[in-house]
Order: C-alpha cells, then sequence, then structure tokens
C-alpha cells in the first residue's frame, strides 16, 4: 500500500528546463524570471531575466510557436538598463511581468529596477517587445514583485507590488489615473509569520488570471531555515471587482523546489514564476517560472482545479498584520 499524497496542482514539464544560458545566442551567465505573454499571432513570448557576469541582469525576448520549445531568442538584449536616462537601473533590472491592457492596446510591463536604493518597481510600454516607452519609476526602493491588472477599477488602474516595510513584505494594491501617479494604497496579502512556509515574506508570481469567480493570485511565500531560504507557491483568490479584498487564501504551499534544476543553481530551493499563458480551452495554465536563478522551467495547472483546491484547503482572508 502507497501512503496518501498531496494533490499535483503544476504538472513539470518532462522537457525541463526549457531554456537555460547555453541556449542563448550571447554570452549569459543565467536566465531565469522570465514574464511571459501569448502574442496576438498565437506565439508564445517569453521576457527572461539575463543575469551577466558583472551580477546585472538585461531582459530578452524569445518567441515559440508552441511555448516549449523551438525558441527564437533576440541576438541582442532586448531591453537594457539606462543607467543615464534612468539612474534607477544602475546594477540592472529584474524579474518583468507582462500585462496586455485593451484600452492602452499595449503590454504594459512591469520590473524591477535595482539601484543604490535597492529594487523599485518600474513600468515600460510596448507593442511589439522591439520598442519601449518607459516610465521610470513608479514605486521607489524597497518594492518588487509588481504586475498591473489589464483594466481600470473605479476609474483607476490597479498594480499590485510588494514594498518592504517596517512591518514586513506584504503584497499591496495601490491605483493611478495614468499608470505615473499612484495612491490607495492598500496591504492585500500579508506574509504570516510564525512557522508558515509564507511566513517570512510575500509576493505576487505572476500577473492575476482572471476567472468567474474572481482573480487567482500565484504568490511566493518565503520561509527562513538555518540553512537559507525556500521560494514556494500558493494561491489566493480576490474579488473580481474590488481586487484589494482576499476572499480566500490556500493554507499550504502548491508548489515548490524539489525537482534537481529547482533545488541546485544559483540560488538553490527557489520556483519563482513571472508568467503564465492560458491554453486554447482557456482553463490550463502554463506557468513559466526561474529554477534556482538559473534557467526556465514549465509547469501545467487547471483554473478549475485551483478554485476547487482553494474551496477545501482555503480560509478566508485576514488583514491584521498580527495573523
Ligand atoms: C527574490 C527576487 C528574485 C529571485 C529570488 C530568489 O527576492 O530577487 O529575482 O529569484 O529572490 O533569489
Amino acid at each position: 500500500m502507497t501512503s496518501p499524497q498531496y494533490e499535483v496542482l503544476f504538472q513539470r514539464h518532462s522537457a525541463n528546463p526549457i531554456l537555460t544560458a547555453a541556449d542563448w545566442p550571447y554570452p549569459a551567465h543565467t536566465v531565469f524570471n522570465a514574464g511571459a505573454t501569448r502574442l496576438q499571432d498565437g506565439t508564445t513570448l517569453l521576457l527572461s531575466r539575463v543575469e551577466d557576469r558583472r551580477g546585472h541582469s538585461h531582459l530578452c525576448a524569445a518567441r515559440s510557436d508552441n511555448g516549449v520549445d523551438g525558441w527564437k531568442i533576440d541576438t541582442t538584449p532586448t531591453l537594457c538598463a539606462d543607467p543615464a536616462g534612468h539612474p534607477e537601473e544602475l546594477w540592472g533590472i529584474e524579474d518583468p511581468r507582462i500585462t496586455f491592457v485593451e484600452e492602452l492596446d499595449r503590454y504594459v510591463v512591469a520590473y524591477t529596477a535595482f539601484s543604490r536604493g535597492g529594487p523599485g518597481v518600474a513600468l515600460a510600454l510596448t507593442d511589439d517587445f522591439r520598442h519601449f516607452e518607459r516610465l521610470g519609476l513608479v514605486m521607489q526602493p524597497d518594492d518588487k514583485d509588481a504586475a498591473l491588472l489589464p483594466r481600470r477599477f473605479n476609474g483607476l488602474f490597479a498594480l499590485l507590488h510588494r514594498p518592504l516595510t517596517d512591518t514586513g513584505a506584504h503584497v499591496w494594491i495601490s491605483y493611478s489615473p495614468d499608470l505615473r501617479n499612484w495612491g490607495g494604497h492598500k496591504l492585500v496579502l500579508p506574509a504570516r509569520r510564525g512557522a508558515w512556509w509564507d511566513a517570512n515574506r510575500v509576493g505576487l508570481s505572476p500577473p492575476l488570471i482572471e476567472t468567474e469567480r474572481g482573480w487567482l493570485m500565484l504568490y511566493h511565500g518565503v520561509r527562513r531555515t538555518a540553512a537559507g531560504v525556500l521560494y514556494r507557491l500558493g494561491v489566493a483568490l480576490l474579488e473580481l471587482e474590488n481586487p484589494e479584498r482576499c476572499l480566500l487564501r490556500g493554507d499550504s504551499w502548491i508548489f515548490g523546489p524539489e525537482a534537481p534544476y529547482e533545488r541546485q543553481g544559483d540560488v538553490g530551493y527557489v520556483a519563482f514564476p513571472c508568467g503564465y499563458t492560458l491554453g486554447a480551452d482557456g482553463d490550463a495554465i502554463n506557468l513559466y517560472y526561474g529554477a534556482a536563478d538559473t534557467s526556465i522551467a514549465l509547469a501545467t495547472g487547471s483554473i478549475s482545479q485551483l478554485l476547487y483546491w482553494l474551496d477545501r484547503h482555503g480560509t478566508a482572508c485576514s488583514h491584521a498584520l498580527t495573523s
């Protein structure tokens, strides 16, 4: 008799890791934490974080017809730090999250700009992932793990992000009429503290996933142990018309570093998704994640299965920071 197993909500692709530095057309130390989107012609685009041997990162686009292999990778960096024009990018740009905004008919890339003050949140707009209009820093350091929602709420754009405050590293939401001026800051999902798997830090992972029941939020939770940190993935559900309201939060993590390529690398024991695409049925989620800050991997899940799991393993959210 075998002992009962936890449910598998994300299935690793057999071709993992699907992209490594060895695939790159120019020298790269590591490639990981890619934003993802499906272009109008059906192509999957990954905007990968590429780290060079200075330790600085830039972004590079890779395109594939099936989202698994046959990647056509830009032969030079797609979006580089511009420290002269944007001093907040002095030490590179990292961890992009992509949102297509119908109103703008453009993609908005939220990324981490890294400089002396620490990581901050910057935005850039593009319609082809070749030309970008930078809006610069929209959340000052220390802040990261940001993604825009695809439409306005009560006339305002909404951004999820993860400022570091005296009370810890929690997910917040902020609003803007023009993507440049932000306010109305509210706490959405706090780190849980104590012995929880997401006790020490939480942050948005890929952009929110829209469902009939609300926005599914896949988030990373960090637990510090004597051996270092563990980055795992959890799920919560936010209210559809009022995404600052968390409805349900899963008690346990749903995906974590188990495969050798997730446990060994520059930063072991890290599974860090920054993007997803949906399958043709609108239910399958292709989740692209950085593995051990070294390569890019793919795992597939299902919206309906995540919701069903949350109903059985989620609890109503509490906003109290002491919870
Ligand atoms: C986070 C981010 C990610 C990275 C992770 C693990 O704070 O900086 O880019 O993948 O740490 O090192």
